[in-house]
Parts: C-alpha cells; structure tokens; sequence
C-alpha cells in the first residue's frame, strides 16, 4: 500500500511538476507591460512548442495520431516477442513446429501494415499541402536570409524593408531572451493569412517559429512560398535552422503578431523609421561577431554592402 502511495506521489511529480515549471516560466516570459503570450523554448521542454497558429496545431494532431499508431505496434510487437520467448522456448516446446506457410498470415501482414501505412499517410499528405502555401493571403512579407541576419520587406505596404539583427548578450534588458531577441521584430497582424517569400543573399538559411509550425529553406536564386497564420497576438521565438556559417546560431527569428489595428499604426511608423537607406546597416555590429568567436572584420564589412539579390528576388508570382 505505501509502496502504491510512492508511486503515486512519484507519478504526481513527473507529470505536474514540469506543468508548474513551465508555466512558471511562461508567466515569467510575459512582459507586464505587454502581457502578451510568448512563444519560446523553455528548460526541460520534452514535447514540442505550444501551436500559436493553425499549422503547427494541425501538425501536433499528426504527431498525436502518429504517436497512438506506434505506440500500440510497439506494444503488440513486444508483447508477441515476451510470448513466444515464454511459450516457444526449448524447455517448454522441445520439438519445433515445422510449418513454414500459413497464406492467413502472410496476406494479414502485408495487407494490414499497408493499412497502417495509408492511414498514416492520408493526413500527413494533407497537412503537406496545407503547409504549402495559402490560397488567401491577407499579406505578403518577403523574407531574406542574410549571414548572419534576416531581412524583412513588406512589398504590400510602401516595400518597407528592413534587417533583423540578434541583440548581443551584453546589450540585453532585463526579460529579453539570450540568443533569442532581436533589435526588430517581423511585424504581423494576428488573425491574418501571411505568405511568406523566402531567399537568401548568400547561403541556404532556414526560416525556422516551431510555435506557428511554419519551416522553409531560403535559398539563394530562388523564391519559395509559405505561409503562416498567428491566432492570437504574441511573440514567436524562432531560429536559422540550416546551418550557414559561424554565426548560424546568431540569427534568430521574432515573430510579434499583434491586432490589425495596431499592425497599420506599425505600418505608419515603420515606414519612416525604415525609410532611409541607413537603416539597412545592422544597428550592432557586435551582434554580427557574436561572444567568443571572431568574425574578421573584413567579413563583418561585407554583410553592409547592398544585397544585389535582395532586388533580383522581387516577388516573381
Ligand atoms: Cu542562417
């Protein structure tokens, strides 16, 4: 009975436990004066990030059903091998049975893994395809992977453009996240169907919010679509997740979505803010070389010439 209670209370520990942790963090995440939700990686994370949007909700009933289907296979295939172990060992079945064909049984194991297989596969091809792209988008933002920042342009919106650079770990405010906050933010409006059009100035780099379930490459000469959708405002963490060079792990990804009415006051502003050619050119360069490794300076100079793809990768749709 105590050894039950223990096991209980064992049981209690491992399952609420990280639940208060996180959710411990999570209010801790929030800025008071914002308290909008925030969507980040946090300590002792086992699953996968909470869904902000509806890809990455679709994406976790995937994974659930996935995880059911193998779950229960693994269970059956360990319990059949546990039984034969016990019922077919030379002790128990001296003499082998010597039955080498059963025509029940082999059209059963092919017929029901390709069951298996099919059911698995129709809503893994749907989610594909509804990952793909959106056939209503509210608003397109172009997005440019540079080593080792992104560039954000709204070509909707007056081609406000601007870049993207990780706040180095000594110029942190309290409450910013290390490795994850950048001096500006990509901008959208919640509740909105927003395509995106990747590529890259240089090298392969990945636009990576696990939280909104969106993940495409940006590759150099090419333009290639997706789209994300936040539900409610909130800041979504995200990363490169392609590795492009020393300073892949530099280059992190701020989503904020926020209302729609507050999106066009954003508008407003950032289309002075970023209306002079200056605000290109990152606003710390010290982000650019990052703690502990050292870029060059010659390669820190390179990354403020002008980005001649940046014009060759105008929306071509
Ligand atoms: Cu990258």
């Amino acid at each position: 009975m105590r050894t039950l209670r223990r096991l209980r209370a064992a049981l209690i520990a491992t399952l609420v436990a990280p639940a208060v942790i996180q959710l411990g963090v999570l209010i801790g995440l929030m800025s008071p004066a914002l308290a909008q939700p925030v969507f980040a990686p946090k300590p002792w994370e086992m699953g996968m990030q909470a869904a902000g949007g509806p890809l990455k909700q679709e994406a976790i009933d995937l994974h659930n059903l996935v995880l059911i289907i193998i779950t229960l296979i693994t269970l059956f295939v360990a319990g059949l091998l546990g039984w034969v172990m016990y019922r077919y060992n030379s002790q128990r079945n001296p003499v082998p049975s010597q039955t080498s064909h059963n025509t029940f049984l082999e059209v059963a194991w092919t017929v029901i893994p390709i069951l298996i297989l099919v059911i698995i596969a129709i809503p893994s091809f749907r989610l594909v395809y509804y990952l793909d792209r959106t056939p209503d988008a509210d608003l397109t933002v172009k997005v440019t992977g540079h080593q080792w920042y992104w560039e954000y342009t709204y070509p909707d919106n007056g081609k406000i453009d601007f870049s993207s650079y990780i706040v180095p770990d000594e110029q942190l405010k309290p409450g910013q996240l290390r490795l994850l906050t950048v001096d500006n933010d990509l901008v959208v409006p919640a509740g909105k169907n927003i395509r995106v059009l990747e590529t890259s100035g240089d090298v392969i780099h990945s636009f990576f919010v696990p939280s909104l379930g969106v993940q495409r490459y940006a590759i150099p000469g090419r333009t290639i679509e997706t789209w994300f959708r936040a539900d409610k405002p909130g800041i979504f963490y995200g990363e490169c997740n392609q590795i492009c060079g020393t300073n892949h792990s530099r280059m992190p990804i701020v989503v904020r979505a926020v209302t729609p009415q507050e999106f066009e006051a954003w508008l407003v502003q950032a289309k002075t803010k970023f209306a002079d050619a200056g605000s290109k050119a990152p606003t710390s360069m010290a982000a650019t070389s990052g703690a502990g490794s050292e870029a060059p300076a010659s390669r820190v100079a390179t990354i403020d010439k002008p980005f001649s793809l940046v014009a060759a990768a105008q929306v071509q749709r």
